[in-house]
């Protein structure tokens, strides 16, 4: 600790003092200030006094300030829910800084509108024949980050969309979306992205069964029709891409299987899907059947789905798989004589499966039952060499028994849901029908000597119906603990009433010293969508660009764009017109485009900056265009001009004092 961060903690434990003798009505601040808090302003002392802060307060505020110009500690990755984008958040300040545009359009990053070199436009196939589906839309919920050897690498980021069943890849070199894969055998998911512990494979697993490959079947075929699927989607790293053609799915019996994890270490090679709807419900409230809410929920237990991927990959490799629009799927049947696929019994509508960091055990909540159950790997291992089962599923699938693989149940209170861990032992439950988070230990995983119960510690309220929680590195084999963030719900009452519709609420809360000790630090407004889960890295692990590493750079392929031009150029060739041009502080060259009615006009704009934040924005007034081109960067834009007139174009970023006159004119000369 520098002297510096001495005096900091000087000031620290002199302004909670001080704080605590204000709140308890002891002396007055002036002479606190002055004995106790040697360095302190006076008017530090009179803005706590002002606006009545409570010594928590203060403490949350000297804990989550950033300094002007200081830079946070960790970046948290949030997905955007329903608003179908990601949020780049800083802890431990809660600031925004960033919305990466991912499955809908963003103006700022000219995402969707006309350039050619995002995903939205430039649709292409991952698996041969597939189209692409043509969507606005999406409802991400599970950020992954891509890992090695279980750590997070810094280096890309995946999303799923549970709503239309796509995943995303974003490089985080310039933090853009780079790929969407639809997913051709299903429409939805949930289970996505969660990563193998050397991203060798993305799961996306479905939420809602239905029938495979798009097809039709009436509802009353259910159980012979409807399947789930969990699918591995092949990355590629050195190309950044998922390569649809090495991927493979396995068929799963129309449970609805929820929450995923990979196994690490001991764990490594297979992923566990826990599911709900095991009753294979079917609803139809309307004609007077039990709704699905009741209908999901008869039966005392679920099935936990363990996969062996690392065997699943080698049957793909032996062809024992069918073909669904494309990809490589694996029966029920092959599963269950090959040993791929397992269900453990969980209880009652489970929801949330983590894996402790030393990857020896698998952590189920309860959501309507106040337990998590522990399972351990190896007691998984041994039953499945045993063949020690309960009996099949009606699908032939094995079932492992509840007590041969059961390791500890620990009560911990209302609706638990999800897990996290950290670098104390302990591991965190959010309890969604309580609104608060559980710390408990986690008995004989790594940390703790064998005689260490499996047992709740302590608990923090938050404000309101947590879901997700976030602890740093929380969900990898190296947690950093320090943080965690409640991923709220409800905000009810939290913030100022801006009408009907609600924010979120992002709590960040410290839970850097053990004990009963967690404290609330700060509460931070979500003003679009649902954040569901989030995950929180060290930011010395992310290594971004701070311009394009050079001029004339494709953002598509991450290479020189061979589009690229440093001198403005027209070719014009019948009705096609072919326009290279150049963007520097403060003009485009050129600043007149000529064209008919009708010309098929291409621009290839590449912003010659090397100066880090010296972006150029584009756009044609009508014409439905806008693009970004930050420092370095050669974006390309089609399209027809059929409106006839003169169009405005002008840089949409305030780049230099001359940036108003950073314009031109498209002229659209009127067909005869
Ligand atoms: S979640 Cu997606 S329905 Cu608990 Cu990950 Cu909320
Ligand atoms: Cu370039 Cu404003």
């Amino acid at each position: 600790m520098g002297i510096k961060n001495w005096k900091w903690f000087a000031v620290l434990v002199a302004v909670i003092f001080a704080g605590g003798l204000f709140f308890l009505g002891k002396p007055a601040m002036k002479e606190v200030s002055a004995v106790q808090a040697p360095g302190l302003p006076a008017d530090s002392m009179q803005v706590i006094q002002k606006r009545g802060l409570s010594p928590d307060d203060v403490f949350g505020a000297l804990s989550t300030y950033v300094p002007t110009g200081k830079y946070d500690e960790y970046y948290m990755f949030a997905s955007g829910g329903h608003g179908g984008q990601v949020l780049v958040i800083g802890l431990p300040s809660m600031r925004l800084l960033r919305v990466i545009a991912v499955f809908e359009p963003e103006s700022w990053q000219g995402y969707g509108f006309g350039v050619k070199e995002n995903p939205l436009v430039n649709k292409t196939e991952t698996i041969p024949g597939q189209k692409p589906k043509d969507l606005s839309w999406a409802d991400t919920h599970h950020p992954g980050l891509s890992e090695t050897d279980g750590k997070y690498d810094g280096q890309f980021l995946f999303i799923g969309d549970k709503a239309n069943g796509r995943l995303a890849v974003i490089d985080l070199r310039d933090f853009e979306t780079k790929q969407i894969v639809d997913n051709p055998v299903v429409n939805n998911d949930h289970g996505a992205a969660f990563v193998t512990p050397n991203t060798e494979y993305v799961v996306e697993s479905t939420q809602f069964s239905v029938p495979l490959g798009g097809k039709y079947a009436p509802i009353s075929d259910y159980q012979k029709e409807y399947r789930g699927l969990a699918t591995f989607w092949k990355f590629d790293r050195a190309k950044g891409r998922i390569d649809g053609e090495k991927s493979f799915a396995l068929e799963l019996p129309p449970y609805w299987q929820d929450l995923a994890d990979a196994g690490k270490g001991p764990s490594d090679g297979f992923v566990f899907i826990n599911s709900f709807n095991t009753e294979m419900a079917t609803g139809g409230i309307e004609e007077g059947n039990p709704p699905f809410e009741a209908g999901v929920s008869q039966r005392d237990m679920d099935y936990l789905h363990v996969i062996n991927w690392k065997k699943a990959e080698e049957v793909v490799q032996q062809g024992k798989f069918k073909v669904v629009n494309g990809m490589k799927v694996i029966p029920l049947d092959v599963s269950a004589a090959e040993g791929l696929l397992y269900f453990i019994p969980e209880p009652k509508s489970p929801h949330g499966v983590d894996i402790t960091p030393s990857g020896k055990h698998i952590v189920i909540g309860g959501k309507l039952d106040p337990h998590v159950t522990i399972y351990a790997i190896d007691l998984i291992q041994q039953a499945i060499e045993k063949k020690d089962y309960e009996g099949t599923d009606p699908y032939g699938i094995p079932i492992l028994r509840f007590d041969a693989v059961k390791k500890a149940q620990v009560e911990l209170g209302l609706g638990p849901l999800h897990t996290q861990f950290d670098n104390h032992g302990y591991a965190y439950t959010s309890l969604f029908l309580e609104s608060a988070v559980a710390r408990w230990t986690l008995g004989d995983d790594k940390f703790q000597a064998p005689e260490k119960p499996w047992t709740l510690v302590s608990k923090i309220p938050v404000s309101y119906n947590v879901g997700h929680i976030a602890v740093a590195q929380g969900d990898t084999v190296e947690p950093d603990g320090n943080y965690l963030v409640a991923l709220n719900k409800w905000s009810v009452d939290r913030f100022p009433n801006i009408g009907p519709l609600l924010p979120q609420n992002l709590q960040l809360i410290d839970i850097a010293q053990t004990g009963d000790h967690m404290k609330l630090l700060y509460d931070m407004p979500i003003g679009m969508a649902e954040p569901h889960y989030a995950q929180i890295v060290r930011a010395d692990k992310i290594k971004a660009w701070e311009v394009y590493p050079e001029v004339g750079w494709n953002a598509e392929t991450q290479s020189k764009s061979n589009t690229a031009a440093t001198e403005s150029k027209v070719v014009r060739s019948g009705n096609n017109v072919e326009i290279f041009m150049t963007a520097l502080r403060s003009h485009f060259d050129p600043e007149h485009i000529k064209v008919k009615q009708g010309d098929h006009v291409t621009l290839h704009i590449t912003n010659m900056e090397r100066t880090r934040d010296a972006t150029h924005g584009f756009n044609i007034s009508n014409y439905n265009i806008a693009a970004s081109m930050e420092p370095g960067e050669t974006v390309d834009i089609d399209f027809i001009a059929d409106k006839p007139g003169v169009f405005p174009y002008y840089c949409l970023e305030f780049c230099s004092a001359l940036h108003l006159e950073m314009m031109g004119y498209l002229m659209v000369e009127p067909a005869e």
